[in-house]
């Protein structure tokens, strides 16, 4: 695998964001700060759920190092942080309790020193995570009250941090949880829908529709609300994110092509076509017919609302097949809508490997991601809110500190991201996943994202590699020794 790899800074714009990113849950540790349990609090502490039999109660305890964090953000060059707010944090109990005045401390506190340093807070208000009272009460995204639990923690959000904070997103990829949550039943709620997954709670062909269906509403109502109460008054952008592998068809055929075709439509148009262009995908309707909802007259009055700009997570490439001209075994992580995607063709992997079981190193699938968004959105505003490469958690620190895989990852993904706005997309931003080390869902601390090593006993955080390598081409003084004067090929074993 060969791939061309100068890049530099003065490549993209000057107010390009160039930024890392992490979510509450994953680093934040939930025992402190009267917290209120959150579904993913519950749901980690079933025996046999996380991979290593971990949980995130103290996870990086960026809650209390927050501070010495942001130094350390500082000190990279970035100009942007990605990060979420715990629903749970801020609303214990949702809308049925009141708001936890330490919760809106923390994350004042964390804004502020975010501003102080010159770094823009982007900021996710769902990051998977909801305050468990919502799933007992009533199901959760099965239920169409939670819109308004949704609308008004999103208000709350907007009045106690919206006067510091210019980027909001809804939702960071509603694919991905519909996907574990109720199509395969591997996260919480583990609802599953055959034939997809089977779940002993009982399965259901309708559920990730239903669930989808009031999250895109609950999008709805919150960027409504923020659109007529706040946006004139604080000049701030929202948005929504979603998480697209690109799709190889596996075979050259037409069969496998519309496979590709369909996947791509379940990652990205299920929410972003109702979203931008007022319905569902009519490839979703043919294939799901009845099981997917209908939005009344009032619900596409609302959909009007849209977005100002799209984020994207993208980690991986994969080849898809198609599970209606003939039957296949569907790959329970990468099927959907009667197509299974994985990473191997005639037993050769599209990319190389990474500690994650379904990502591979694949870089020009992000310049083909970012074009079919922009060519089927009419080029919104688009930012690579995620992008990174993980490292399994085995060897020694040193090894893993010295993470010259992921200082060749990103050298060859942001060429792409380059040329695809070369090429006319409306890219504003890139944010490495990760900035810390952190809690992986399910694979527990078993995989490493962070650009940054931390030490699990003594929460020590120490750059990797590539944290210098990213600073380096942030600032215009590379550390890692790059010959940019002439085209240099690397070769990712
Ligand atoms: C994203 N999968 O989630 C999330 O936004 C992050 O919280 C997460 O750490 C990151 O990607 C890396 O995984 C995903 O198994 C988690 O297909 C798992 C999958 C995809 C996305």
């Amino acid at each position: 695998f060969l791939a061309f790899s100068t890049i530099e800074r003065n490549e993209f714009p000057d107010d390009f964001l160039f930024g890392t990113a992490t979510s509450s849950f994953q680093v934040e540790g939930s025992l402190k700060g009267g917290k209120g349990l959150s579904n993913w609090d519950v749901f980690t502490h079933i025996p046999g759920t996380i991979a290593d039999g971990s949980d995130a109660d103290v996870a990086d305890d960026h809650y209390s190092l927050f501070r010495e964090d942001i130094e350390l953000l500082h000190s990279l060059g970035v100009n942007s942080y990605r990060f979420s707010l715990a629903w749970s944090r801020i609303l214990p109990k949702g809308r049925f309790e009141g708001i936890n005045p330490e919760g809106i401390a923390f994350y004042n506190d964390l804004i502020d020193a975010l501003v102080q340093k010159g770094i823009q807070p982007f900021v996710t208000l769902h990051h998977f995570e909801i305050p468990q009272e919502l799933e007992e009460r009533y199901a959760s995204w099965l239920s169409s009250q939670i819109i308004e639990d949704f609308a008004y923690f999103a208000e709350v959000c907007f009045t106690a941090f919206g006067d510091r904070v210019k980027y909001w997103t809804t939702f960071n990829e509603p694919n991905t949880f519909l996907k574990f949550g109720y199509l395969n039943g591997r996260w919480t709620p583990r609802r599953c829908s055959p034939p997809y997954g089977h779940c002993e709670a009982g399965d259901s062909e309708t559920e990730p529709y239903i669930a989808g269906h009031n999250l895109i509403l609950s999008h709805a109502a919150a960027t409504d609300i923020y659109r007529k109460k706040f946006q004139a008054a604080q000049g701030g952008k929202i948005g929504i994110v979603v998480s697209p592998n690109w799709y190889e068809p596996l075979r050259n055929t037409p069969e496998d092509l519309s496979a590709a075709h369909r996947l791509l439509v379940s990652d990205v148009g299920w929410f972003l076509d109702p979203i931008i262009l007022g319905d569902y995908p009519f490839e979703m309707r043919e294939v799901l017919r009845s099981k997917l909802p209908n939005f009344t007259l009032e619900e596409k009055e609302l959909l009007k609302i849209k977005v100002d700009f799209i984020g994207i997570n993208h980690y991986t490439s994969l080849y898809a097949k198609d599970c209606i001209s003939s039957p296949c075994a569907l790959d329970p992580l990468n099927g959907n809508m009667h197509a299974s995607a994985s990473g191997t063709r005639d037993g050769l992997l599209i990319g190389p490997p990474t500690g994650m079981p379904h990502f591979f190193v694949v870089p020009y699938g992000i310049e083909k991601i970012i074009m079919y968004v922009k060519d089927r959105y009419n080029n919104t505003p688009m930012y690579i809110t995620e992008n990174g490469y993980s490292d399994n958690n085995v060897g020694t620190k040193d090894e893993l500190v010295n993470d010259i895989k992921r200082v060749h990852f990103m050298q060859n993904y942001l060429p792409y991201v380059n040329s695809a706005m070369r090429s006319g997309a409306d890219v504003r931003g890139y944010f490495a996943w990760s900035f810390l080390d952190n809690f992986e869902w399910t694979l527990g601390y078993t995989k490493r994202f962070g650009i940054v090593y931390v030490d699990y006993e003594t929460m020590a955080r120490t750059p990797k590699l590539s944290a210098e390598w990213y600073k380096g081409f942030l600032t215009g003084n590379e550390i890692v020794s790059m010959d940019k004067k002439h085209a240099i090929y690397i070769c990712l074993e």
